[in-house]
Order: C-alpha cells, then structure tokens, then sequence
C-alpha cells in the first residue's frame, strides 16, 4: 500500500488517514505531496481524482478521501471501530458530524504544528463549535469509555477524526474541562501522534495560509 499525503504540519486530513493506515498494521509506503507549489495540482492528480490527499493506493485501486480510506481499512482486522453495535454507530456518528462540520473550527484555526499560541478574538460560531467538542469527547467518555483513555475506549477511528482538533487545542491553548482535556492529553500522547510530529518537524515549508 501507499498512502499519498499532503504536508505534515497542516493537513489534517493526511493525518486522520495516517493514523487508520497505522492502526491496521498494514506495511505502506508514504509520499508526500507540498501544497500550494506549482505542481501541486497535477501531482494530486496523478493519484486522486478528487484533486485532494489523502489518496490511499491499494495495487490498482485508488481510495480517495480521509473518511473512505478509514472504512476501506476498518473492513479487515484489527477493528478500527468499536466492536459493540451501539457505540459503532455513535463513533460513526460523531466521525461523520467531524468530517462534515465545524467549518468555523476548520477556517480559523486550522491545523500548525508550528504554533503555540491562542487566538486575539474567538468567533461565537468557533466558542459554539468548540464547545460542541468539548460536551462530544466528555458524553462519549462518560458513556462509552472503558478501561482505555480514548472516546469509546480503545484507540478507534473516531479518535483518529479527532486527533487534528486535539493537536489544534493544544496549538491555539484552547481552555477545556478536566474530562476533555484529560483525553487530550491521552491523545496527544499517543506513540502514532509522537511518530507525525517528529516527522513534521523536518518539514520546512510555510503556507502562511495556516498562519492566522
Ligand atoms: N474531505 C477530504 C478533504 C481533503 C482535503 O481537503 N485535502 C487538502 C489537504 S488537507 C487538499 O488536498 N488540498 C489540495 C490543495 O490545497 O491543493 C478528506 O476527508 O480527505
């Protein structure tokens, strides 16, 4: 397999598909594409017909899009989602609601490894979408959580969907409840999550974009 990413320091999206590559053992390849270089555009393309990364490339087949490559992977072992039905449907839930929502989250505080700063001013549709988060990671941990320190237990994908919005919290110092933040840092200092950093670390290209 190959996993086909965008920089490490701001896509959000690779890095939920890393993580789901990752947690299924898979031996993969990764290449990474920059963004915003003049060829940004047609070496996605060579890949993903979508014109975005993450692009999972399985022998012939192409799985395009962070949520599809989680799936594609989940129907094999280990289990990326959580074994009892009824959790397996909210973890779907809450996966599908990140990766169809908070376009104020997205926008203004996009993901920066490189930052460690808050924001001047919060916008009351960012106060509403992070305030969404914190109550959605507190109610699955209550309901859900078990022995392990993830939202439904063990690591899953819906961790996996959240973990940019983790790594956001800590870069903007976003202020959360003791449930939530102890998730947080459970998350952040999850071996895979470690393993992204340091390799984005050796990454020295700036889109000032991400830069808010
Ligand atoms: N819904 C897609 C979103 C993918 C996406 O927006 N990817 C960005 C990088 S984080 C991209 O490829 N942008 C292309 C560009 O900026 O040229 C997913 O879940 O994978």
């Amino acid at each position: 397999m190959k996993l086909i990413i965008a920089n490490r320091t701001y896509s959000s999206w690779s890095l939920r598909a890393w993580l789901a590559v990752k947690a299924s053992g898979h031996p993969f390849e990764e290449q990474l594409v920059l963004l915003r270089q003049a060829d940004t555009r047609a070496s996605i393309l060579r890949w993903s017909p979508s014109g975005k990364l993450p692009c999972l490339i399985d022998n012939e087949l192409a799985i395009w899009d962070s949520l599809a490559i989680a799936e594609y992977l989940a129907e094999e072992t280990p289990p990326l989602w959580p074994l009892d039905g009824a959790s397996r449907a909210v973890a779907r839930s809450i996966s599908a609601e990140m990766h169809s929502g908070f376009q104020a989250l997205r926008s203004q505080m996009p993901m920066n490894l490189r930052r460690n700063a808050p924001l001047k001013t919060l916008s009351p549709e960012l106060v509403a979408d992070i305030q969404r988060i914190e109550t959605l990671w507190t109610e699955c941990r209550q309901r859900f959580g078990d022995r392990d320190p993830y939202l439904f237990g063990a690591w899953s994908i819906a961790d996996m969907m959240y973990a940019p919005v983790c790594l956001r919290f800590e870069s903007y110092q976003v202020e959360l409840g003791p449930v939530a933040r102890d998730y947080l840092q459970h998350v952040l200092a999850h071996p895979h999550i470690l393993e992204w950093r340091a390799a984005a670390e050796q990454e020295t290209a700036v889109i000032p974009d991400y830069d808010v």
